[in-house]
């Protein structure tokens, strides 16, 4: 990706060793320190009304978008008791469809529990009835089996205290999250966002040709998921063009289905707004379209699926079409108020915020450990375009430096404004200045906490701003 270029991925790599993993590790643990204090004391209190019970097996669930999270995911035949929490922001219910078990809603941070009394050995889906959820992912399976350990033991031999929604001790958990960051960066296969260069064809249109097709994506180490890209990354390549280009995007369907193709926010006539089957005809499998255009004004542009897009869009088929020269747009928005720099952008950056689909959590397609750290010495400004690809808001948060927000869908603001945590909705693309002003490793990651964090350590929607001396 653009955000890093293999030259300074090795200079980072090279500080590793002199010190950045410490000041990393250090870094995390200190945003961790709360949040684990916290979930011990609730872990410890739900500890102690749930010793006071019968012996019957207890699950704790936790449903959020759009997961299914459990405290073991196999137990003992007999009577099960599930104790479900939403800790999601939309209401979700709790499904076991081969039992014909079934929950009420459960609104945004409410609990309930069922019982399922005498239940057999076998495989059990669960999932979340609500329209469109069980598509997005909100499924797990559950094994009831004689081989499964008992669940009666929440204190240890050694008299550790066992975490009972996640069945450890709290040094377990500790040793975990460091073990988690001390992997950032984790190395994965596959990166999105790498600069397409146009052909130039004879009429003069720039050619950028995409190929959609499913892959195997790595979203964090080891975790390999069916991934719908472009170009076989996750996101899409940026394509770059200039106010005045003819632009031609020829798009070849290599899925399993149809597809088209919508150039979210960028202005093209309506025969080319890829809106199957109104403005077109689906292009199916192994055909292709061209979407041609004249490039009229500045645009900070998504091009994505817009068939069967619930699924397609959040799986991967997303990227960014940048018109125009933001480093000099967005500095230009931002008028002189970002006094401790030249004036200049030193970086342009472009980070995809998902959710859902077979991708989920995410920045750039990549889960915590797994994102890409960003680098900015003290007095460079980097210009960072969020484009929210997912299904649901999420509040931006950078721990320093706070941000001028310069543009909004790619028009630039007559008033920017300072933000150290932006609201990014679905659909949205917000351009944001951030001038480096203290050294350090600075966190950066979605302020919905259950984006950010599990009891094993942060994950999904974080990375880093690594900030170095002049
Ligand atoms: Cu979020």
């Amino acid at each position: 990706m653009p955000v890093v270029p293999p030259e300074t991925q090795t200079q980072i790599d090279i500080k590793d060793e002199n010190g950045w993993t410490r000041g990393i590790t250090f870094m995390m643990l200190a945003v961790i320190a709360i949040p684990t204090f916290v979930i011990g004391v609730v872990a410890v209190v739900a500890l102690l009304n749930n010793n006071s019970a019968s012996s019957e097996v207890s699950v704790q669930v936790e449903l959020s978008e759009f997961k299914i999270a459990m405290s073991s995911s196999a137990v003992q035949p007999g009577d099960i008791t599930f104790q479900i929490k939403n800790s999601g922001t939309v209401a979700h219910n709790f499904v076991i469809p081969k039992l014909s078990v079934r929950s009420e809603m459960i609104n945004p941070g409410e609990s309930t529990s069922v019982v399922v009394p005498g239940v057999a050995v076998g495989d059990y889906e669960i999932n979340c009835e609500v329209s469109g959820h069980l598509a997005a992912g909100m499924k797990t399976m559950f094994i009831v089996s004689t081989d499964a350990p008992s669940s009666d033991s929440h204190v240890m031999a050694s008299g550790e205290v066992m975490n009972s929604m996640t069945a450890m001790s709290w040094q377990e958990m500790d040793a975990k999250m460091a073990e988690v960051a001390l992997k950032f960066p984790a190395k994965t296969e596959g990166l999105g966002n790498s600069e397409l260069s146009p052909i130039i064809d004879d009429d003069g249109y720039k050619v950028f040709n995409l190929t959609a097709s499913i892959i195997k994506w790595e979203v964090e180490q080891g975790k390999f998921v069916e991934g719908w890209a472009y170009n076989g990354q996750i996101p899409g390549p940026i394509l770059r063009a200039n106010v005045g280009d003819k632009i031609r995007i020829v798009l070849k369907n290599e899925l399993p289905e149809s597809t088209s193709l919508h150039l979210h926010g960028v202005r093209v006539p309506n025969a080319m707004d890829g809106v199957d089957p109104y403005t077109q005809s689906p292009i199916e499998p192994g055909q292709s379209f061209s979407y041609e255009f004249t490039a009229l004004e500045p645009a900070v542009g998504m091009y994505h699926s817009h068939h069967n897009a619930q699924v397609q869009v959040p799986n991967g088929l997303a990227g960014a079409l940048l018109i125009g020269d933001w480093k000099d747009l967005g500095m230009k928005s931002a008028s002189g108020r970002l006094p401790d720099t030249d004036g200049k952008a030193d970086q342009e950056v472009v980070m995809v915020l998902n959710d859902s689909g077979t991708i989920g959590l995410s920045l750039n397609g990549k889960s915590f450990p797994a994102t890409a750290p960003y680098t900015l010495k003290v007095g460079e400004t980097m210009l960072v375009h969020y484009f929210n690809e997912g299904s649901l808001t999420h509040p931006m948060h950078l721990h320093q430096p706070s941000g001028l927000v310069v543009a909004h869908d790619g028009a630039p603001l007559e008033y920017p404004f300072w933000a150290d945590t932006l609201n990014v909705a679905p659909g949205e693309r917000w351009t944001v200045a951030y001038t480096a002003k203290d050294a350090g490793v600075w966190a950066w990651h979605c302020h919905i906490l259950t984006h950010a964090e599990t009891p094993t350590g942060m994950r999904y929607m974080v990375t880093a701003l690594i900030v170095s001396a002049k």
